[in-house]
C-alpha cells in the first residue's frame, strides 16, 4: 500500500543556475560560520552554503547566513553619495568628490571654531579589522579627535572591561572546542539557540555525545532555557549577588581550588570576606532564586572535573555589567577553571566583527591592544605610522554613550557615523533625535541609504557590504578569517576602507602618511604590528605576524596568537596561568551589589526587558528586506504573561501601548508563559519601537547601557489607529 509523501507532489529546491563558489564569513553575528557564496552566470550572488571542512560550522548555516546573498542587492541600499543643506530637504546625488570634500572642510571648520574634539565618529562592530584599522588610523593620526567610538559600546564594553580587570587584558581565553571537554556548563543572558544557533548546535552536538549539565541563568523561559538541564529565572540586574553567592557556598564548603588561587590569583582574601555576606539565603530573597538550587549549583559547578561560563547581553547590558564579568571570572578562577580545556570565562560576542574592533580599530587607544594612557605605545604607534606621538592624546575619550550626551550639551558639534544605526539602536532614542537635531553637521556612511540614523544626515556616504569587500573578520573565539570580494560593489557604492582612504588624502597629514589601497597590504601593516610585550613582560596575546591570507583561508580561519614561524592558531589563552598584569597574577575582585535600576513599581508595573529573535538582525537594514526572514516576524511584538494578560484584558495579538518615563511604543501582545506575571519581553529590532521607552542607565565601568532593565505601564489602544500606524512604520 502507498502512503502519504509518495503520493504527494515532491519539494523541489530550483535549480539556482550556479556556476561559481567563493569563500565568505557571515557577516551577521560573531559565530564566525565559513560558507560559500553561489554566483551564477551573470556574477550575481543567488545563494550561500557552509563550508563543510570549516572548524567553525562544519557546514552548517543559520536562517540569516542561508539568505545571506539576498542582502546584497536588496531594496534601499544606498547607490549613489548624497548631499543636502541644513534644513534636510531633498537629497541631492553628488559624485564623491564633492562629497568627501565637504565632508573634509566641515570637519575642518567645526574643529578650528570648536577644538579637535568637537567632531565625533561612532563606529561599528561590522566592517573588515583592515578597514577598522584605518578609520583608526584615520581618526588617532589625521582627524585627530579624541571623540571616538563604536557600537560595541553597547553590546561587548562590559565583557571588554571584565576581561581587562580580571586578567590584565581583554581577550577571550577560551574557544568552542571547549564543549567538547566541560563537565558542566553555566549560561548568563544568552539566548544561543536564537542569537548563535550555530555555536548552539556545537553545544548540543558535545552535549549528545557525552551528557553534562547546562545550567542557564535567564528571566525568561528562552529556547536555550528549555533545552537546560536547570534554568535560574533570576529577577533582573541580580546576577552579581548569584555570582556572589556561588563563592560563598564554594569557599564555605571547601570546594574552592586553593592551590590555583594561591599561585595564579591575587585578591582572594578580600573576596573571601566579602562573599560572607552572600550566604543562599539572603541572596536568595534578591535573585529570586531558591537558596537550596544556589548551594546545589555551586557544587555542581565546583565539583566537576572541568567548567566553563558563557554569557551575553543578559550580563553586559547592565548597570552591573562588568562587575558580573568579573564575578564569573572569579567563578572559574576559585574554581581552577581558567586556560583548561571545558573551563573557561568565555563571552559570547555580538556582531560579525565586534572582536575586529577591538584589537584593531584604536577606539579605546591604539592597534594591538595598546594603550594611550601609556607613553610608550604612543610612541611606537607614532613612529610606526609617522605621526608626532604628541598628537595622540594621554587617555581615551568619550564613550558612545557619553558622545550624545555631549552633542546635546554642545560640546560636540559635527558627527560621523559609520555603519551604525543610533535612532532606533541606542536607549531612549527621542532625546537621540534631539542630539541628532542639534548637529552643525552629520555625516552617515552605510550600506542601506533607507537607514533611519540618514533622516539627519547632511552627507550620505553609500559603502559597499560584506562579501563586496575583501578582508578579515575575528570571532568569539579569536578566529581570524577572510572575507573575500565575491561580487562587485553595487552600482557606485564603495568599500568602506576606499572611503578611509580618500578622506585621508583631504588632509596634509593623511598624504604624507601611509594609507594603502588594498586589504592584503594592510593586513601586512597590522602583522607587522602586532609582536610585542605586555605589561607581565611576557610577549602579548594578540599577536598576528604568522598569519597570511593563504594560511588564513586554507586553515578556514586561524585563532589568535599565531606568532611568526607557528604553523597554527592558538585554541586557548593562559593555560599557563600567566596573565597580563606585570606580576602574572589574575585578579579575584570584592564587588558590592548596588540596587541601582529602575524598577516595577505602582505606576510603572512591568519589567521591561528586551533583545533579539533568530530572524533579524538588529535594526532590521538587511533582514528586514529578506523574505524569509521578515515573514516569520514582521511585527513588533511583546512577550505577555499570559495571567497578567488576562488581569487587564489583553487578547493574543491586540496592540497595546507600552509607557515608561521616557516614552511610549504601540506593540503587538503575544501571550505566553515565557516571561513572567511582572515582566513583558520587547525584541528591539523594530524602529520607533523599545527604545522609545528604554531607559539605558550605564555602567559605571564600561559605560554600557542597561537595556534590560526599565519599568513600564500597559495601556488600551485604538485597534485599528494602531494597525495603520504599525503599517506606516513596518512598510518593507
Ligand atoms: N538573530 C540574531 N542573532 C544575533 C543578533 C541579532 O540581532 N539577531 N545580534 C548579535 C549581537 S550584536 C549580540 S550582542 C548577540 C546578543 O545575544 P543575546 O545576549 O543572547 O541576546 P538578547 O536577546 O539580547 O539577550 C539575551 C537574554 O538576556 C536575558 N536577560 C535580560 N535581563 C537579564 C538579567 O538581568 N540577567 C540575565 N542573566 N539575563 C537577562 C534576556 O531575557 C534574553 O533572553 O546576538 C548576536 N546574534
Ligand atoms: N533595546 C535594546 N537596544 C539594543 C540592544 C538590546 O538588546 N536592546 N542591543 C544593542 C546591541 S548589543 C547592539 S550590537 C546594537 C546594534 O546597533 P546598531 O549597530 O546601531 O544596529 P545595526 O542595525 O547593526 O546597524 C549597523 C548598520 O551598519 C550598516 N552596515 C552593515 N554592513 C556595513 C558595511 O560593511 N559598511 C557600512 N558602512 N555599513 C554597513 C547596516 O546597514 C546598519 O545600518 O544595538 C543595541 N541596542
Ligand atoms: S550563526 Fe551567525 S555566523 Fe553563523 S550563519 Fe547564523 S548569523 Fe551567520
Ligand atoms: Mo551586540
Amino acid at each position: 500500500m502507498l502512503f502519504g509523501r509518495r503520493k504527494k507532489n515532491p519539494i523541489i529546491l530550483r535549480d539556482k543556475g550556479v556556476v561559481e563558489w567563493k569563500y565568505a564569513t557571515c557577516g551577521y553575528c560573531s559565530t564566525g560560520c565559513a560558507m560559500e557564496v553561489g554566483l551564477d552566470a551573470a556574477g550575481n550572488a543567488v545563494t550561500t552554503r557552509g563550508v563543510a571542512d570549516a572548524p567553525v560550522n562544519l557546514g552548517k548555516l543559520c536562517i540569516k547566513g542561508i539568505t545571506e546573498a539576498e542582502i546584497l542587492r536588496a531594496p534601499g541600499r544606498g547607490t549613489d553619495p548624497l548631499m543636502r543643506n541644513h534644513s534636510y530637504e531633498q537629497w541631492q546625488t553628488v559624485d564623491w568628490d564633492s562629497a568627501l570634500d565637504k565632508t573634509a572642510s566641515e570637519f575642518k571648520r567645526v574643529q578650528e571654531r570648536y577644538g579637535r574634539d568637537a567632531v565625533a565618529i561612532v563606529s561599528t562592530g561590522q566592517i573588515l579589522t583592515e578597514e577598522f584599522y584605518t578609520l583608526g588610523k584615520l581618526a588617532r593620526g589625521v582627524i585627530g579627535t579624541n571623540n571616538y567610538d563604536g557600537n560595541t559600546t553597547l553590546c561587548m564594553a562590559s565583557a571588554v572591561s571584565g576581561y581587562k580587570r580580571s586578567f590584565g587584558s581583554d581577550g577571550p581565553p577560551g574557544c568552542y572546542d571547549d564543549f567538547s571537554h566541560t563537565e558542566c556548563l553555566m549560561a548568563f543572558g544568552s539566548n544561543l539557540p536564537e542569537q548563535h544557533p550555530v555555536i548552539y548546535w556545537r553545544l548540543k552536538e558535545a552535549q549528545e555525545k557525552r551528557k553534562f549539565p547546562v545550567i542557564v541563568v535567564d528571566p525568561r523561559v528562552t529556547m536555550f532555557a528549555q533545552f537546560a538541564d536547570i534554568h535560574l529565572p533570576i529577577t533582573p540586574g541580580t546576577d552579581l549577588v548569584l555570582l556572589n553567592s556561588l563563592a560563598h557556598v564554594i569557599f564555605a564548603e571547601g570546594l574552592a581550588d586553593e592551590d590555583y588561587i594561591a599561585q595564579h590569583c591575587n585578591g582572594g582574601e578580600d573576596l573571601r570576606e566579602l562573599v560572607k555576606r552572600y550566604d543562599p539565603a539572603t541572596a536568595a530573597k534578591i535573585t529570586g532564586i531558591d537558596e537550596d538550587m544556589i548551594r546545589n549549583v555551586a557544587r555542581i559547578y565546583a565539583r566537576a572535573g572541568a567548567a566553563m561560563s558563557i554569557w551575553t547581553m543578559g550580563i553586559n547590558q547592565s548597570t552591573h555589567g562588568s562587575d558580573g564579568v568579573c564575578g564569573i571570572n572569579n567563578l572559574n578562577l576559585i574554581t581552577g577553571n581558567i586556560g583548561k580545556p571545558g573551563g573557561t570565562s568565555l563571552s559570547i560576542t555580538g556582531q560579525c566583527n565586534a572582536m575586529g574592533t577591538r584589537e584593531w580599530s584604536s577606539c579605546s587607544g591604539l592597534p594591538g591592544y595598546r594603550a594611550l594612557e601609556n607613553a610608550e605605545h604612543r610612541k611606537e604607534v607614532g613612529e610606526f605610522w609617522g605621526v608626532d606621538p604628541a598628537f595622540f592624546p594621554e587617555k581615551r575619550g568619550l564613550f558612545m554613550t557619553d558622545i550624545f550626551p555631549a552633542i546635546e550639551s554642545g560640546e560636540i558639534k559635527a558627527l560621523w557615523l559609520v555603519a551604525t544605526n543610533p535612532l532606533t539602536s541606542m536607549p531612549n532614542t527621542t532625546r537621540i533625535r534631539k542630539a541628532l537635531e542639534k548637529l552643525e553637521f552629520c555625516v552617515v556612511q552605510d550600506a542601506y541609504a533607507d537607514v533611519e540614523s540618514a533622516q539627519y544626515a547632511n552627507v550620505f556616504f553609500p559603502a559597499s557590504v560584506w562579501a563586496e569587500k575583501d578582508g578579515c573578520f575575528t570571532n568569539t573565539e579569536r578566529r581570524v578569517n577572510r572575507v573575500t570580494p565575491v561580487t562587485a560593489p553595487l552600482a557606485n557604492s564603495k568599500p568602506d576602507l576606499w572611503i578611509f582612504n580618500q578622506l585621508a588624502k583631504r588632509w596634509e597629514q593623511g598624504r604624507t602618511m601611509k594609507f594603502p589601497d588594498t586589504a592584503a597590504q594592510v593586513f601586512e601593516e597590522m602583522r607587522a604590528l602586532s609582536p610585542g610585550t605586555g605589561a607581565n613582560g611576557e610577549p602579548r596575546i594578540l599577536d598576528l605576524s604568522g598569519m597570511d591570507y593563504d594560511k588564513l583561508l586554507s586553515q578556514r580561519g586561524i585563532q589568535w596568537p599565531m606568532r611568526e614561524g607557528d604553523e597554527t592558531g592558538t585554541a586557548r589563552l593562559y593555560t599557563d596561568g600567566v596573565f597580563q598584569f606585570a606580576d602574572g597574577k589574575a585578579k579575584l575582585l570584592a564587588m558590592e551589589w548596588r540596587d541601582n535600576n529602575e524598577k516595577p513599581d505602582s505606576d510603572f508595573p512591568f519589567w521591561l526587558n528586551s533583545g533579539r529573535v533568530v530572524e533579524h538582525f538588529h535594526t532590521r537594514t538587511k533582514t528586514g528586506k529578506v523574505g524569509n526572514c521578515n515573514k516569520y516576524s514582521p511585527t513588533a511584538y511583546m512577550e505577555i504573561n499570559t495571567d497578567a494578560a488576562r488581569e487587564l484584558g489583553i487578547e493574543q495579538m491586540e496592540y497595546v501601548r507600552l509607557v515608561s518615563r521616557r516614552g511610549d511604543a504601540v506593540v503587538m501582545a503575544q501571550l505566553t508563559q515565557r516571561v513572567p506575571y511582572n515582566m513583558v519581553f520587547v525584541p528591539f529590532h523594530f524602529f520607533d519601537c523599545v527604545n522609545r521607552v528604554s531607559l539605558g542607565l550605564l555602567d559605571p565601568h564600561s559605560r554600557q547601557p542597561a537595556f534590560k532593565q526599565a519599568a513600564v505601564r500597559l495601556e488600551k489602544v485604538d485597534q485599528l489607529e494602531a494597525a495603520r500606524l504599525n503599517r506606516e512604520l513596518r512598510a518593507y
